[in-house]
């Protein structure tokens, strides 16, 4: 039984590595690194690692949407609930201080994207770090990704390291030279929240004419990846 898919998605047969095209030759340095930093407007900056390994593992089914218009379905994901992250993990041990819910994913890659706390409260939301029964791989955000699948697929920031708690905006801003307006501040996807000020019909015209570019730049670098150690990663 097929959902429908959201306003000005398209579904693409195949789910490959993909993203901003200043990200396709940065892979994870480290790939098994399973800790992570929490920082930001928080009572203790810590690393936790250990701590993630006691959250209960959930498993789930959810479609993906780049907000360059193409969409996969039925991804099967396992890891823990953000939620449950949060509570157990964060409140416990960090204690942000009131108002910290601006949230800032930064990965090993140097991406970082900002969701808003109340959107990752939600029970999708998920720190995965298995796809399809597999650990999840170089292409697709080892160690750690965020599913978040209410949400463009840029918010589902990959090979996370740190994960901040800040009570403004002030200390991030989209990945330079790419402008802030690509963004959205909640970025969902039902409500075709693409970026801001931008007209979507706009919005789409450009995506869908530069994603072949960047696809293809992130296969790329993959398969140069993969000859140059070509025991590391295997999947897709
Ligand atoms: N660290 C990091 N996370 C990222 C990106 C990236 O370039 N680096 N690209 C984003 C975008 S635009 C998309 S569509 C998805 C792509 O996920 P995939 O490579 O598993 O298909 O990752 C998102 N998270
Ligand atoms: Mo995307």
């Amino acid at each position: 039984m097929n959902k429908p898919l959201p306003p000005g998605q398209f579904e693409y047969p195949s789910f490959d590595r993909f993203g901003l095209g200043l990200f396709a030759k940065r892979l994870p340095h480290s790939p098994d690194l399973k800790s992570l930093k929490i920082a930001g407007d928080v009572r203790r900056e810590m690393i936790v690692g250990r701590e993630l390994t006691t959250l209960q593992r959930v498993e789930q089914v959810s479609d993906f949407h780049c907000v360059t218009t193409w969409s996969y379905r039925g991804l099967r994901w396992s890891g823990v609930r953000f939620s449950e992250f949060y509570r157990d993990v964060v409140q416990r041990c960090a204690e942000p201080l009131d108002g910290a819910d601006f949230v800032v994913f930064r990965g090993q890659d140097g991406y970082a994207v900002s969701m808003q706390l109340k959107d990752l409260m939600a029970d999708e939301v998920l720190l995965a770090d298995e796809l399809d029964g597999e650990p999840i791989g170089i292409a697709h955000g080892a160690p750690w990704r965020l599913v978040a699948p209410a949400h463009y697929g840029y918010k589902n920031a990959k090979h996370i390291s740190a994960i901040e708690f800040w009570r403004n905006s002030r200390n991030y801003r989209f990945p330079f030279p790419y402008p802030n307006l690509m963004d959205h501040p909640r970025g969902r996807v039902a409500l075709e929240e693409r970026a801001r000020y931008l007209p979507n019909w706009m919005v789409r015209l450009v995506y869908k004419a530069l994603a072949p570019g960047a696809r293809r730049k992130m296969r790329a670098a993959l398969a140069r990846q993969r000859e140059a150690a070509p025991a590391a990663d295997a999947r897709r």
